[in-house]
């Protein structure tokens, strides 16, 4: 392999001439050359000249390329097979992750304490293997038999030394080729291929026999690799990869890192990953970076069996429409299901497409679990949230839905997902509805939710708590790889570790300064700062009454906070609604007075609702964390406990979709939903659009009768109660808001509708009315 200190001059200077006006670049340039310096210094030695001849000077001294493979490799090798660890350390990033990656994987997916088989393929000397042993699992307790695989005499040999002394008495080396080796057993669990796929110039054999050798149930094969992929090459695939957030690389990389690499037989070129991606059902499908290496693109795969299941397809899309699952058919044969009421998914239609070309199904069909509804990861419709989430919480009280709706397993909800505080509070009730359907055009959005589904599976109270009610923790990469990731879809795993790092870094803000929710947060810092309140605002936190609450904020708060100066310059400016609260202007315009407004909200809170015991909605925002007597219902030792049981938990009624509330809806088999739950969206359309009546019609479609939507707003009564009305409705104010009054824990919208869907009958005699009016 090829060349890392020029790498990272040369790739430094690319970047850094592509983006010159992007400091970090020049960061990362300096970063770049400290790291040479640090390299040189601690390897000049013969190790590090022997690596600088054989790689940069000896591919031209033969001219001749051996027509034999094992050769060519003999000659590169030989030199530097007692160097080989220390000079590719640096080099070949991303191999301890997918390691974990790969042995979390193939554990969850085998029977418990089941000992694996394991086949490295290009293992080199040997090093994935003690890494394995030394930071992931003990060979000899989890591993029934390891091989490595290669062709290299020399490394081999390096291998052999390792293995032997290490003792280990399970790992053996077979040194020969990835297209036909053999062992003695019928299948693997657990395949790798660690920066070796581009060195195989007959991968295609290599990957098939690899197939071959995978146990077809629940086998894993992973490949760490470089590899530059081009969007243009994807087109047509798109469905099946996972993993196309950041997968594309311009092409002035693109061209340098193939031909840089080809001078040491490295082929970078993206059909080895598609050939995977090809064969196999993709699990996971991180794109990475390192910005200190001069961003070489690398890649982490995980695949699977890619399963000619229809039963899958169908299992899924029933899923995702509500409609029943009843006798699969050969989807090759016929179109789908004939009955015209049921709809089909988009899922289904995505894997209808892929059988038909012999491709595998998309990502989201080989996760664990069924969450996560099929989306296209490349839509335009996502672009204008720039990869980040608006809210980090939620931001409505799900007790008092909870008492207006009266939920039971007889319901099937559908909801905005938000932060899924909500969805998961309807979760823990005593008798939780049966299926609850989270709706997000926000992909961001539902990758928020599915960390905290994953770890309300997999981890105990306390790093539940970490993560969520303090929003942050030590180790959050080891947890995420070792622990949360088999259940995440791989999209929601690539956000995780890109942004993870840094959200829950205990030295950081945490999780909550993140989001476009965090500008409340650092509002109300900041607003409590400047106006010297900022002791005050930790007293009133701390308050064990109400009387003592409603005496600092009477005293001290109130006065200077909605002092006009304040009311004026923040609270009731419009591009600060929007940016610090997501207030739009067409809900702004519903608030009237804005300063009177916020009045109305937080005086009734201070006079009926302690913040410091029973409100995590104001508390979190004046502390930027919870209390665990103070938390949403998934953070509480009680709600935790249901939703993490190891058998029928509530959550695994939860599907979370990425799509337009329309568009899911209309995708609905017909009356399946008995309760969908809007929020305050509606507030968002333009009253002379007919988006309002779009909504309502597809709503009415999908609720069966006597099905109620509720919704929350900034009016007292919103315009669009009579377009509900005049499409099928009969709506009631469950909550309105007056001055001095507090109608939840939240107390920010002025009213609480219930519109219940009215039986056919009335209906037609509706429609006659309307008849009549003509
Ligand atoms: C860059 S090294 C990676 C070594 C190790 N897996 C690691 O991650 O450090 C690539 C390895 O692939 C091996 N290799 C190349 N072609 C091969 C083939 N056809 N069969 C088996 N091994 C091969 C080379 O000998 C070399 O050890
Ligand atoms: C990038 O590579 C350097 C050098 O190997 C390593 O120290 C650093 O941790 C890597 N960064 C990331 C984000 O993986
Ligand atoms: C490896 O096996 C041992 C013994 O069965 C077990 O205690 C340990 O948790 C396993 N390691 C991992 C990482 O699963
Ligand atoms: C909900 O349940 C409560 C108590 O069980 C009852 O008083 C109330 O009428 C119910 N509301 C609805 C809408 O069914
Ligand atoms: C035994 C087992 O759990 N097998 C599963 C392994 O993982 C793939 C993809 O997630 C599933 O399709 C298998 O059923």
């Amino acid at each position: 392999m090829s060349t890392a200190l020029a790498n990272d001059f040369v790739g430094g200077f690319l970047q850094h001439a592509a983006d010159v006006k992007d400091t970090l670049g020049e960061t990362a340039h300096i970063k770049s050359i400290a790291l040479a310096v640090g390299f040189l210094s601690t390897f000049a030695s013969k190790s590090f000249l022997v690596f600088i001849w054989a790689c940069f000077f000896k591919p031209f001294t033969s001219s001749k390329v051996h027509e034999d493979h094992q050769n060519n490799l003999e000659t590169f090798y030989k030199t530097q097979a007692k160097f080989y660890d220390t000079t590719r350390e640096i080099l070949l990033q991303g191999r301890d992750e997918a390691l974990k990656l790969a042995f979390s994987h193939a554990k969850a997916n085998s029977s418990r304490g089941k000992k694996l088989v394991w086949i490295d393929i290009g293992g080199g000397t040997g090093l994935n293997i003690e890494k394995m042993d030394k930071r992931v699992a003990k060979l000899s307790e989890n591993f029934t038999a390891v091989y490595l695989v290669d062709l290299s005499t020399s490394l081999c040999e390096v291998a052999r030394e390792r293995v032997a002394k290490q003792g280990w008495t399970n790992v053996h080396i077979i040194c020969g080729d990835a297209c036909t080796f053999e062992i003695p057993e019928e299948h693997a669990d657990l395949i790798t291929f660690s920066y070796s796929l581009s060195m195989i110039p007959l991968y295609h054999s290599a990957v098939d026999h690899a197939e071959k050798l995978l146990n077809p149930d629940s086998g894993i094969i992973c490949s760490v690799d470089f590899g530059v992929q081009s969007e243009s090459n994807s087109i047509g695939r798109t469905n099946t990869l996972g993993g196309m957030v950041n997968r594309h690389v311009p092409w002035i990389f693109r061209t340098f890192w193939r031909i840089w690499f080809e001078c040491d037989k490295v082929f970078l070129d993206p059909s080895r990953r598609e050939y995977l991606e090809y064969k196999f059902g993709t699990v996971k499908s991180v794109n990475c970076y390192n910005r200190t290496l001069g961003k070489i693109p690398y890649y982490i795969w995980l695949g699977v069996n890619k399963q000619e299941d229809y039963q899958l397809v169908y299992r899924f899309n029933c899923l995702a429409t509500e409609s029943p699952y009843l006798a699969p058919v050969d989807p090759k044969k016929n179109q789908p299901a004939g009955n015209e009421d049921t709809p089909v998914s988009k899922a289904l239609e995505a894997a209808l497409d892929n059988a038909k070309k012999g491709l595998p199904y998309p990502s989201l069909f080989y996760q664990r679990q069924a969450w996560r509804v099929y989306y296209d990861e490349l839509s335009d419709d996502y672009e204008c949230f720039k990869n980040q989430y608006i809210y980090a919480f939620t931001w409505e009280d799900p007790r008092e839905d909870a008492a207006l709706l009266n939920l039971t397993s007889r319901d099937t909800v559908l909801a905005i997902t938000s932060a899924g505080d909500n969805i998961l509070s309807y979760a823990t009730l005593p008798d939780p509805p049966k299926r609850i359907h989270g709706v997000d055009l926000n992909p961001c959005q539902g990758h928020l939710v599915e960390l905290k589904l994953a770890a309300l599976t997999t981890l105990g109270h306390d790093d539940m708590w970490k993560l969520f009610g303090e929003g942050k923790i030590e180790n959050f990469e080891e947890i995420l790889i070792t622990k949360l990731a088999p259940h995440m879809s791989s999209n929601a795993l690539q956000y995780w570790l890109a942004k993870g790092p840094k959200a829950f870094d205990p030295s950081g803000k945490g999780l909550y300064d993140t989001g476009s929710t965090r500008w409340a947060l650092r509002l109300a810092r900041f607003v409590f700062a400047i106006s010297g309140l900022s002791k005050k605002v930790s007293e009133l936190c701390k308050a064990k009454t109400l009387n003592e609450q409603r005496e600092i904020w009477k005293e001290s708060i109130r006065p200077v906070l909605l002092s006009t100066l304040v009311g004026k310059l923040l609270v009731g400016n419009k591009v600060f609604l929007w940016k610090a609260l997501g207030v739009p202007s067409n809900q702004a315009a519903m608030m009237g007075d804005i300063l009177q407004y916020v009045i109305d909200t937080l005086d009734p809170i201070i006079g009926n609702s302690l913040i410091s015991s029973d409100n995590y909605f104001y508390y979190l925002t004046l502390t930027g964390r919870y209390r665990p007597t103070n938390c949403p219902d998934y953070l509480s030792k009680q709600g935790f406990k249901v939703l993490s049981r190891k058998q029928n938990s509530p959550l695994e009624g939860i599907r979370l979709h990425t799509d337009y509330l329309n568009n899911v809806l209309r995708r609905l088999s017909k009356k399946t939903i008995s309760v969908a739950v809007i929020m305050d969206h509606m507030d968002w359309f333009d009253p002379e659009g007919d988006d309002v009546n779009d909504e309502i019609d597809a709503l009415h479609g999908a609720l069966c009768e006597g099905g109620r939507v509720m919704l929350r707003t900034a009016s007292k009564k919103p315009w669009y109660i009579n377009n509900f009305e005049q499409r099928g409705f009969k709506c009631e104010a469950a909550a309105t808001r007056y001055s001095g009054q507090m109608i939840d824990r939240v107390n920010m919208y002025a009213s609480t509708w219930i519109c219940t869907k009215k039986p056919a009958f009335t209906d037609r005699k509706m429609s006659t009315i309307e008849l009549d009016k003509f």
